[in-house]
């Protein structure tokens, strides 16, 4: 092990401060023995649950719980650890965990069991952030997709990308090696095809890891479009009461206005803003270029048209393209109870939604929609958790693939192209926590609970 700290004996109270029917004290590191046969009187037969009287330092019983022992490298840390197994009151938990702490124990720090766990190489960092994830998951899909990624498929994913980079990375360093036919072995179409692979892999675990973060985080969503549209009525429609001030007279709204709503227990960050359009005064042209600024930055845009107000195709076609194009879209028709339309969900593409604002009929097929866009897709879709540090790890890696392969098409540069494979496949190391710094190992279990 290489963690200085690792020497020491770790406790803490692993339940949640307050009153409950158990409260459970951990104790991880070297001296956990020692400390069993002082607090129990004997260090119990590993991984039975035994009934014990817990002892204080004069020999006065403290509580008696249940006793947990697990022998090294047999535990969640790879330590031998004891879990006490204590009635859950703040006094009771306070005087055993200070009895440990007598005994040789230090307070541990928030994360540092999962933090030994990893450097143990009980799991890995993704694994690590995924137990904090389930922890904290606000939904069932959320918890499902930790769960998921906690037991490894995001990082079976992320290392068979990984290995993928490898062969290509090993394919080129074949050629440096023989200069004099370095330009034939770069020439070889398996070569292409494997770069062609990763990157198709690479794409295909971006967007999963990027739905993982929606689910995790929850999506921004900016509802745009053209004056009077229905824009801040929408917003007032999901957010289930009146943020935003509504008027029949265009360019009521002008600061962005940001309201956080919950759909089935998913966070929704839902941003509405000025109506787009030209010849607007000081004030709402500077809410029209926030407007712009903050569709750079969502993970969807909700347009709204006014279904009475008629508009073709085409136009609609103008619109849309004055939107940044790396930003999905899924169009509102609003409005249509002026038209007697019906709500409906046009499976297309973009989607399209019609729904009126004032009325309410087809908001539910709205939140289903951003429900699906969040990744919830029923039980059994697979989603997977993931965060926005994965996301960057896999936006890097995928940059320097997608360089490799240029250098390859463009100048058969091996070096070059070596050099790029490396790259990324450093930056996917990051994600397991292969190749990661103290710092950002710090950060991270810094983050996590105490006793987790
Ligand atoms: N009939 C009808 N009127 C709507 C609907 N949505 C909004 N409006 C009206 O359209 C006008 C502009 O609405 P507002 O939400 O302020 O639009 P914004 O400028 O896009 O924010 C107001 O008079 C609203 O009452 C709708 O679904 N049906
Ligand atoms: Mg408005």
């Amino acid at each position: 092990m290489n963690d200085p700290s690792s020497g020491r004996t770790i406790a803490a109270i692993a339940t949640p401060p307050g009153r409950g029917g158990i409260g459970v004290i951990r104790v991880s590191g070297p001296k956990v023995r020692a400390i069993a046969e002082s607090l129990l009187g004997a260090v119990p037969a590993p991984r039975v649950a035994t009934l014990r009287t817990f002892l204080g330092a004069d020999g006065e019983p403290i509580d008696t719980g249940l006793a947990l022992f697990f022998r090294a490298p047999a535990s969640f840390t790879g330590e031998d650890t004891l879990e006490l197994h204590a009635h859950g009151g703040p006094t009771v938990l306070d005087l055993l965990l200070a009895r440990t702490v007598e005994l040789g124990a230090s307070l541990a720090e928030p994360g540092e069991f999962s933090r030994r766990a990893f450097l143990n190489d009980k799991l890995d960092l993704a694994q690590a952030e995924a137990i904090a994830d389930l922890i904290d998951a606000g939904s069932a899909e959320a918890a499902r997709a930790a769960l998921r990624s906690m037991r490894g498929e995001f990082s079976d994913l992320v290392r068979s990308l990984s290995e993928a980079v490898i062969e290509t990375r090993m394919h080129v360093e074949a050629a440096i090696d023989f200069p004099e036919e370095e330009i034939d072995f770069l020439a070889d179409s398996a070569l292409q095809r494997r770069l062609e692979n990763a990157l198709a892999l690479s794409t295909q675990i971006g967007a999963k890891a990027r739905q993982g973060t929606l689910l995790r985080e929850g999506m921004t969503v900016v509802i745009a479009g053209k004056p009077n549209a229905g824009k801040s009525s929408l917003l007032n429609k999901l957010a289930g009461y009146s943020a935003a001030i509504v008027t029949d007279i265009p360019g009521t709204t002008r600061d962005i206005l940001r309201e956080r709503i919950d759909i089935d227990g998913m966070p929704l960050h839902v941003l509405d803003t000025a109506g787009l359009r030209e010849h607007a005064d000081v004030v709402e042209a500077e809410g029209i270029r926030r407007a712009r600024t903050a569709m750079l930055e969502a993970d969807r845009i909700l347009y709204v048209v006014d279904a009475a107000a008629r508009r073709s195709e085409e136009e609609l076609r103008e619109e849309l393209a004055t939107l940044p194009n790396s930003v999905p879209v899924t169009i509102i028709v609003n409005k249509i109870d002026l038209i007697a339309g019906a709500p409906r969900d046009e499976q297309s593409e973009p989607p399209r939604l019609h729904l009126s604002a004032a009325t309410g009929d087809g908001i539910d097929l709205l939140r289903e929609h951003l429900k699906e866009c969040m990744g919830f897709q029923g039980a059994d879709a697979g989603t997977l958790s993931a965060r926005r540090r994965h996301l960057d790890a896999l936006a890097r890696s995928h940059r320097h693939l997608e360089e490799a392969a240029r250098l390859l098409t463009e100048h058969r540069a091996g070096e070059l192209m070596a050099e790029e494979l490396r790259q990324a496949q450093h930056a996917l190391g990051e994600i397991t926590g292969e190749f990661t710094s103290d710092d950002l190992l710090g950060r991270i279990f810094a983050s996590f609970c105490i006793g987790k």
